[in-house]
């Protein structure tokens, strides 16, 4: 049975077997032991001020914390959209989000919601599985909604959690009124809310797995909105009806909770890896999809989710990997959510497939020797903003306007230096173009 016939059967309710899509298996290999477990948790709208290990004075993140005094802090971490799906594109297939055409949000009405990453693109859970790993995602998906863009087609073994780019923490329904909350292929509910559901699932899959490699991607809903604590009333009812919604101080209360609520579930992932002596042979990631909303705190950054100041896109990030990470190291390189793929490879002694073009760097020598990364380019584009950085510069451009900043210096992006270098502004420019011709020529713009 090939995909589609699959997908045929299962929207008419015939099937609710997992599919065995022909990647070659190869769990029982006795090279095992020598494959490091993958953990990657990704909070979504976590800004760069909103942990305290980061800053925050409200919120409290012991746990995160921890991980981070035991590990590696990055300062200098970006998600590769200041939105959603484009970032999870780009986490997913180790490139830029322009070559698989995801541009911008997959909302839950209109058009794009008919829409999704495209089967034929590789992610990290397709090639993690042919390196005879197990993997699961608990969590949020937003890289399509129709059952043909499910996270099963895309190399995970298991999934529960939601599709849509954000669902209602105790009722799960979506922005547009459906129920969202999936098993594999099926929407079957649950109860519970939605952070605690997340860390469950992923709890079971750690002890499920305990004795073969696995990679748990845990992507979070916290602190996304809609604002709800563990006993808030849901806001999205069943038939389109609203219940009550959080405002003002109601959010600030809840938002805390959320991320707090997020941290304990995180602390559970690390005491059952810890309990069950997977410590030093599990690599685990935290990060952020893209910067805070102006309900939560990006610190000293200028800007919020959906620019491209640093608040929109510079967050918070993790590395913990004891024995192999040096507990207490602060890393300053430049670093993007797409270099998670190549690193992941790494880490796993996967080999690139054929024709596989990679835009990330393998991030390991830097994470366990504080190797220095080769100076590069990087680059983000989203709506009318783009922007380029090479070392401490950023190019930032706003409806056509250039401006530039030394963010060694300036990292709240205060004085637009664009007049006085203008040599550096011209050299960006020159790079940006040449990217912006390069990435996304032939590609189909999908959302
Ligand atoms: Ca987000």
């Amino acid at each position: 049975m090939n995909r589609r016939e699959f997908i045929k059967l299962a929207i008419g309710g015939a099937a609710a077997v997992m599919p065995n899509y022909g990647c070659s298996v190869d769990a029982s290999s006795k090279a095992t032991a020598e494959r490091p477990n993958i953990i990657l948790i990704m909070a979504d709208d976590l800004g760069y001020g909103d942990i305290s290990c980061y800053g925050s004075k409200k919120i409290r993140t012991p746990n995160i914390d921890a991980l981070a005094r035991g590990g590696l802090k990055f300062t200098d971490y970006h998600s590769n959209c200041p939105v959603c799906s484009p970032t999870r594109a780009a986490l997913l297939t180790g490139r830029y989000q322009q070559r698989s055409g995801i541009e911008g949000v997959i909302y839950a009405k209109g058009p794009t919601r008919q829409t999704g990453i495209a089967l034929e693109e590789t992610t990290f859970a397709e090639v993690l599985k042919k390196r005879g790993y197990v993997t699961g995602i608990f969590g949020k998906w937003h890289l399509g909604y129709n059952v043909e863009f499910n996270p099963a087609w895309q190399g995970f073994d298991e999934f529960t959690g939601y599709v849509s780019g954000n669902v209602d923490f105790h009722s799960h329904i979506d922005g547009a009124g459906f129920d969202d909350w999936w098993k594999n292929l099926q929407k079957i509910p649950e109860e519970g809310y939605c952070t605690d559901l997340i860390t469950k699932h992923g709890v079971d899959f750690i002890q499920r797995h305990k004795d073969k490699p696995f990679c748990l991607y845990l992507p979070h809903e916290a602190p996304h909105s809609p604002y709800q604590g563990r006993q808030d009333p849901p806001e999205r009812l069943s038939g389109g009806r609203k219940g009550k919604k959080a405002k003002g101080d109601e959010i600030t209360r809840a938002y805390k909770e959320m991320v707090e609520v997020m941290d304990e579930g995180i602390g559970r992932i690390v005491e059952t890896v810890r309990r069950l002596g997977l410590e030093r042979k599990t690599f685990i990631f935290f990060c952020s999809d893209n910067g805070a909303t102006k309900n939560g705190s990006n610190g000293a950054l200028a800007g919020y989710k959906g620019s491209l100041w640093e608040g929109g896109h510079r967050v918070p990030a993790v590395a913990y990997w004891p024995g192999r990470i040096k507990a207490g190291t602060t890393a300053n390189q430049t670093v993007l959510g797409m270099d998670l793929f190549a690193t992941m490879m790494s880490i796993a002694g996967a080999k690139p497939q054929a024709g596989m073009k990679l835009d990330g760097v393998d991030l390991l020598p830097m994470l366990t020797e504080g190797a220095r990364l080769t100076e590069r380019m990087l680059f983000w584009r989203y709506k009318k903003e783009k922007a380029a950085r090479k070392g401490p510069w950023k190019l930032l451009v706003q409806s056509n306007q250039s401006k530039l900043y030394n963010l060694d210096e300036d990292l709240s992006e205060k004085e637009n230096l664009a007049k006085v270098r203008p040599e550096i502004v011209k050299a960006l420019e020159d790079e940006l173009a040449a990217w912006e011709q390069e990435v996304s020529a032939g590609v189909e713009l999908r959302a």
